[in-house]
C-alpha cells in the first residue's frame, strides 16, 4: 500500500471521528464511538494498523509516526467528549479547577479511650480524699503477687491455670521460707494488691495511696469479664484506721463517681490479705453488680513487710475499673471497650 493512501485513510478517519465526537450527546453514544474507533478487536484504528504491514519498508517509519499521531488525537477527542458529558476522563485534564473558597478537609482527631478517662477521673476523686497515686510493675514475682499477701504456696489462687506465668522471666531467689531456693517464674500480675506490698516495703508510715493499672487473668471473656482489665487499689495505713473509715471512703467515692442516687452494699467475704473482708456491689439494671473487694489489712501482711500490727492498722480495697466505667457510660458489654471500633469509642469523646 502506498504511503499517501495510508495517510489519507487516517486523515479522513480522524476528521470523521472528531466531527462525531464534537456532536455526541449521550454517554451511550460516546461509548459506541469509543468502540467504533478504538475497540481492541474491530475498531477502525485496529483495521488501519493492520494495513501497516503492507507499507513499503522505507515508508514504514513515517507511516507508524502518522498512525500514532492520529490515535493520540482520537483518544484526546474521546476524553474531551467524556469530560463534556460529565464523566471522568481517562487522561489528566489540563487546567484543573480549584476553588479556594471551599471549606478545607477537617482532620480526624482521636478521642481519649473511656478507660483512660475513667482512670483520670478516679485519680481526681481519690486525690480529693487525700490519696497519692503510686505505680507498680505489671510483671511481678511471686513474693509480691502472693506470698507477702498471705497467699501460701498451696493456695488455689496460685494455680498455673488461673494465672499467666511467664516462661522466660524469673525472679531473684524467692523470699518465702521453706521454698526450694531456686529462681521462680514471674507472672503478669493478677491483682493490683501487689502494689500494697511494694509501697509498705519502701515508704514511711503513715501512708494513703491508690494505684491504678492493668491486671491479667485467664478468664473467659463475657459481658463483664475480660482477660486483661484494670483495677484501682487503695491502701490507708495509720495508727487507728478502722472499718468505719473504709466504709466512709468507699461510700464517698461511689457517690462521687456514680452519682448521689447510687445504691451500694458491703457483703461479707474472704481475701487472704484482709480480715475482715467484704465485697462491694452497686445496684444496676435490676441487679447487684460486684465492683470490688476490700477489708482491713491482715496482720500476716503487716508481718511480711515488717510493720507491727499492734501499733498500726490499715484498710485496703481493689475495684474493677471497667465495671465502674461501664456503669457510668451505660456500656453493657466489657468486650466493646477492647474491640478498637472507632465508631463505638468516639461516642465517649470528652
Ligand atoms: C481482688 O482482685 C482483690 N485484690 C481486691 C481486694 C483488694 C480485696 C484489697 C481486699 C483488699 P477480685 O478478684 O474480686 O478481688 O477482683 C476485684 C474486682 O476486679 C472485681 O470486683 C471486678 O470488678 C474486677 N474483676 C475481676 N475479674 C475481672 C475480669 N476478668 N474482668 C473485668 N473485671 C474483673
Amino acid at each position: 500500500m502506498a504511503l499517501d493512501q495510508f495517510v489519507s485513510a487516517l486523515d479522513s478517519m480522524l476528521q470523521e471521528a472528531c466531527a462525531s465526537l464534537l456532536e455526541v450527546q449521550s454517554s451511550e453514544a460516546l461509548e459506541q464511538l469509543r468502540v467504533k474507533y478504538t475497540g481492541a478487536k474491530s475498531g477502525a484504528l485496529k483495521s488501519v494498523q493492520k494495513m501497516l504491514g503492507s507499507i513499503d519498508v522505507k515508508d514504514k517509519p513515517a507511516a507508524g509516526k502518522k498512525f500514532n499521531e492520529v490515535r493520540d488525537s482520537i483518544e484526546a477527542a474521546l476524553a474531551d467528549a467524556s469530560q463534556r458529558l460529565g464523566g471522568g476522563s481517562s487522561k489528566p485534564v489540563s487546567g484543573v479547577s480549584f476553588d479556594p473558597t471551599l471549606p478545607g478537609l477537617r482532620p480526624r482527631l482521636g478521642t481519649i479511650h473511656p478507660i483512660t478517662q475513667t482512670l483520670e477521673h478516679l485519680k481526681e476523686i481519690m486525690g480529693r480524699l487525700g490519696f497519692n497515686v503510686t505505680e507498680g510493675p505489671e510483671i511481678e514475682d511471686q513474693w509480691h503477687n502472693f506470698v507477702a499477701l498471705n497467699i501460701p504456696e498451696d493456695h488455689p489462687a496460685r494455680d498455673p491455670l488461673d494465672n499467666f506465668y511467664l516462661a522466660t522471666a524469673k525472679s531473684a531467689l524467692p523470699r518465702s521460707s521453706g521454698s526450694n531456693q531456686v529462681p521462680e517464674a514471674c507472672l503478669l500480675r493478677s491483682q493490683t494488691s501487689t502494689v500494697q506490698i511494694r509501697v509498705m516495703e519502701t515508704q514511711p508510715l503513715p501512708l494513703r495511696i491508690i494505684s491504678l493499672g492493668r491486671v491479667y487473668r485467664p478468664d473467659a471473656p463475657d459481658a463483664t469479664h475480660f482477660p486483661m482489665f484494670h483495677q484501682m487499689e487503695g491502701l490507708w495505713v495509720d495508727r487507728n484506721v478502722t472499718m468505719a473509715q473504709l466504709k466512709s471512703v468507699l461510700r464517698l467515692f461511689a457517690t462521687s463517681y456514680l452519682g448521689g442516687d447510687v445504691s451500694i452494699r458491703f457483703r461479707p467475704s474472704f481475701f487472704p490479705f484482709t480480715e475482715p473482708s467484704v465485697e462491694v456491689d452497686y445496684w444496676w439494671n435490676g441487679q447487684w453488680v460486684e465492683f470490688g473487694g476490700a477489708g482491713m489489712v491482715d496482720p500476716n501482711v503487716f508481718h511480711s513487710v515488717g510493720i507491727d500490727p499492734e501499733a498500726w492498722s490499715g484498710f485496703a480495697f481493689g475495684l474493677g475499673v471497667e465495671r465502674l466505667c461501664m456503669r457510668r457510660f451505660g456500656i453493657t458489654d466489657i468486650r466493646d471497650l477492647y474491640r478498637s471500633d472507632v465508631r463505638f469509642l468516639s461516642q465517649f469523646a470528652t
